[in-house]
């Protein structure tokens, strides 16, 4: 094990900033699409993808608030069970890095099949997911080279996230105050400025054997591809869950072998969540909070004035980070994880 080593995953994190504003310089063109879908009778967008792009279509879906509007689903989900949804009026709209899952490929060309109108979102310029889409968008982030997914799937939920709001803008169910990209870069600065008191967590808890990984809100998406991260990268059996369904079961399952992460953002749960974080620091449990709410005086602090709706490219990276220490504190390689490809085929 080497922690000094520049891993591509570490670098990649560290990226963010510089790829979420390349994706802003895209806005223009997602709105562009979401007019010719709306143009075209397309009222209503399924969102799909595979293990993290599937958690970017979550990210979108959840900032959006309109389950009329928008839905995210599985690719697998999608393919296999999508004969409830309308062709004409309905998009899919496939979110992929490498634009070459099997499963998201499949779930597009079905839904092709029936008439449906295909949009792809990826990372990857010349991917058959993006030939064969009806429309779609290249987000030039510059390539990854760890397996492990971070500044792409942080510009892949930013993407998704701006053509929901342009397509419901032009429903009118938008919400009135526009989204405050322009911060957006400088935030994820801020969230990365972590890292040390990371790395010194890491090497406390790298040894545990569970972890739950507690969000709720827009940090709900963020929690599971914070699972994500720690299955993948550390081979650690993780679970994310709702802040307070923590407290329905979960709890009777924790002892000094799991970790707990909570990432809990100033909403109308703030009170809720600082009471459920003293309630479990008071019976023993020591957790891992990031969070700006102002109670949570302990907790890694988090940008103040963070647009929720933009929230989840910056939440991610402390989770990210963490990840990639426990990783290479428990030995392994946080970019080649045993078992995994950058992409999966077939099936
Ligand atoms: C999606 C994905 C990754 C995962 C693994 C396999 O790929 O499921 O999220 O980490 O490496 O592929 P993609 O469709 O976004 O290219």
């Amino acid at each position: 094990m080497n922690p000094e080593r520049e891993y591509f995953m570490i670098k990649e994190i560290r990226d963010t900033p510089r790829a979420l504003a390349k994706v802003l310089e895209e806005e223009g063109s997602l709105r562009q699409i979401a007019e010719g879908l709306f143009k075209s009778g397309v009222r209503r967008l399924f969102l799909t993808g595979c293990g993290s792009s599937y958690y970017a279509a979550l990210v979108a879906t959840q900032a959006s608030a309109a389950p009329f509007l928008f839905q995210a689903l599985p690719s697998s989900e999608m393919l296999f069970y999508q004969s409830g949804i309308a062709p004409r009026e309905s998009a899919v709209i496939g979110i992929s890095r490498s634009g070459r899952t099997a499963e998201t490929l499949a779930a597009l060309r079905e839904a092709r099949t029936r008439g449906i109108t295909t949009v792809a979102i990826t990372c990857s310029e010349d991917s058959p997911m993006r030939a064969e889409a009806d429309t779609g968008i290249f987000l030039d982030v510059g390539e990854e080279k760890s397996i492990i997914m971070t500044k792409t799937f942080s510009s892949l939920s930013l993407a998704s996230t701006l053509l929901c709001e342009e397509f419901g803008k032009i429903q009118g169910v938008a919400p009135r105050d526009r989204l405050r990209t322009e911060s957006l870069p400088e935030m994820a600065l801020q969230a990365l400025r972590l890292e040390d008191d990371i790395k010194r967590i890491a090497e406390d808890v790298h040894t545990r054997d569970f972890f739950f990984v507690l969000g709720q809100g827009h940090t709900y998406p963020v929690a599971l591809e914070g699972a994500l991260k720690l299955m993948e990268t550390c081979n650690i059996m993780t679970t994310a869950l709702h802040i307070l369904e923590f407290r329905h079961g979960p709890m009777a399952a924790v002892d000094d072998r799991v970790g707990i992460v909570v990432i809990a953002l100033e909403d109308n749960s703030s009170k809720a969540v600082a009471r459920l974080v003293k309630e479990a620091e008071q019976q023993g449990f020591r957790l891992f909070v990031l969070s700006n709410i102002p109670e949570l005086e302990d907790a890694l602090e988090l940008p103040r004035d963070l647009d929720l709706r933009l929230s989840a490219p910056v939440t991610i990276l402390p989770i990210q980070l963490l990840a990639f220490y426990i990783s290479v504190n428990r030995g392994l390689n946080p970019d080649s994880p045993r078992r995994l490809h950058k992409f999966v085929g077939g099936f």
